[in-house]
């Protein structure tokens, strides 16, 4: 059955008119004013409301094996939240064990994903390196439709990868087309600052905000750009979460190098008191990588947001138990690292950023959905409220309310980092490929209705090599091969 949204402001990254929405099946048919609809169309009534593309989530963490345990939100749980809070479509990360098959990975990844009750894809993980990671990249790219490749420049000893190995790495995405991804912080550094607390006796939660300073971040940034400007790659900075690393991004956008940064709504909105006086339980839930910042790095990424100097907002979804947090106790290099936010990453954005004059509806939508599928190379199929686009769209009603509270929420942890807080704007019917994913406050789609999405390579003209550009003579080659 059609169905025609009527009456409302349709909103896109680039503009805003009043205007019908009528979708047939999946994909949007026709925008324009006092469209009629023929007999049988369901009509959903927006009248005083914005109709807004799908949220994208480009960084989650649903039922992913970490710090010895498993993320408590897993793909039917997290889309579930997902969608009650106005997002229809999550990137999540396929994490090979270091040696262990990229395309095994794989396979176990999408099993866990066909519970997801909303669209989702996969960015992979690159934990090791030799020839046979050379080669599945490949498989990956053309096989599977994955084009991006997460990096963790921390976590040593488990996920983090050494200079070498990220030169290969981003040297080889070029060649394919695809697009680096790096968790910035120097996984040396905060390995050695965490040994340097424990041994002065700070053993709780702090302590994880103590050895992970903005410094690690700012470094780290910085490095991987001048790597992947040496490797002739574009870079992907998540969770940028402090003005160091915005710095570093600002500038290297400012040469002309391709790299994108990502806040997180927890550091646009929260930060490090949240680990000053705090009983034990209190801080150690809101302990995640990076930790939350010093109130003053905030205004730093809000002008970022709407510079264009940082393009997306996510949430790093990695979501554990009160249980799960005590594995921490006297220790606290052992808290599982992670929050949530899935469901609140839009309602909490609209609250602090548009309704402040922060951020115009317009760039509202640019950063909580357009320009993640630019950068992700899935636009226009989504991002855009347009003819032939999938109809996924969110009604929003700019005057509705709620306060946030753990229990109310989908999500499977029984606290919330933002509990309490008043938000204004919120999702009232929510339609993800052409059904109604959400209305009535009650998820109407099933486990298993999310599909996979496949995302091609990047044009080769989106490589760039600023420091090559820079050269009087111009190289031989255009871009360095780097081999196993
Ligand atoms: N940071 C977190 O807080 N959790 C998951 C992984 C990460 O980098
Ligand atoms: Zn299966
Ligand atoms: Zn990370
Ligand atoms: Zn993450």
């Amino acid at each position: 059955m059609p169905i025609l949204i009527r009456g409302g402001v349709v909103v896109n990254h680039d503009h805003s008119r009043q205007a019908d929405v009528l979708i047939d099946g999946e994909t949007i048919l026709a925008i324009g004013p006092k469209l009629s609809a023929p007999a049988g169309t369901e009509i959903i009534d927006a009248d005083g409301c914005f109709v807004l593309p799908g949220g994208i989530d480009p960084h989650t963490h649903l039922e992913m094996p970490f710090m010895g345990t498993v993320s408590a939100d897993d793909f039917e749980s997290g889309t579930r939240a997902a969608l009650s809070g106005g997002t229809t479509m999550v990137v999540d990360f396929c994490l090979p064990a270091p040696g262990q098959s990229l395309l095994a990975a794989y396979q176990e990844w999408r099993h866990k994903s066909e519970k997801a009750v909303a669209d989702h894809s996969f960015h992979m993980a690159i934990t090791w390196w030799d020839k046979q990671v050379f080669d599945e990249m490949d498989t990956v790219v053309k096989t599977y439709g994955i084009n991006t490749f997460k990096h963790f420049l921390a976590y040593k000893g488990a996920l983090m990868v050494n200079d070498d190995e990220l030169f290969h790495s981003f040297s080889r995405c070029a060649g394919l087309g695809a697009l680096p991804l790096v968790h910035a912080e120097n996984g040396d550094i905060v390995f050695r600052l965490q040994q340097h607390y424990i041994d002065q006796g700070i053993t709780g939660p702090e302590g994880h905000a103590y050895s992970r300073p903005p410094e690690v971040e700012g470094e780290a940034t910085n490095r991987a750009i001048m790597i992947a400007d040496m490797a002739g790659s574009q870079l992907y900075v998540v969770h940028t979460s402090c003005r160091d690393s915005h710095e570093a991004i600002a500038r290297a956008r400012a040469a002309g190098k391709r790299v994108y940064g990502e806040p997180l709504i927890q550091h646009l909105v929260l930060d490090d008191s949240e680990y000053q006086n705090k009983d034990w339980d209190y801080a150690a839930r809101r302990v995640m990588s990076p930790p939350f910042r010093n109130k003053s790095h905030q205004d730093s990424l809000w002008a970022g947001l709407a510079s264009g100097s940082l393009q997306v907002v996510a949430t790093d979804h990695c979501a554990f138990t009160a249980e799960q947090k005590r594995m921490g106790l006297g220790d606290f290099r052992k808290i599982p690292n992670g929050t949530g936010g899935l469901e609140d990453r839009m309602p909490v954005l609209w609250t602090a950023g548009v309704k402040t004059g922060r951020l115009t509806k317009e760039e509202f939508v640019a950063v909580t959905s357009t320009n993640i599928a630019r950068i992700l190379n899935i636009y226009p199929r989504k991002g855009a409220i347009a003819v032939g686009s999938d109809a996924d769209l969110t009604i929003w009603d700019p005057a509705a309310t709620k306060t946030i509270q753990a229990k109310t929420q989908l999500s499977r942890v029984e606290y919330n980092v933002f509990e309490g807080y008043e938000c204004t704007g919120l999702p009232i019917v929510t339609l993800s490929r052409g059904r109604i994913a959400w209305k009535d406050k009650q998820i109407q789609l099933q486990k298993g209705d999310g599909a996979f999405i496949q995302r091609d390579p990047f044009p080769a003209a989106a490589v760039a090599n600023a420091t090559w550009k820079e050269l009087s003579k111009p190289r031989p080659v255009s871009r360095i091969e780097v081999t196993p």
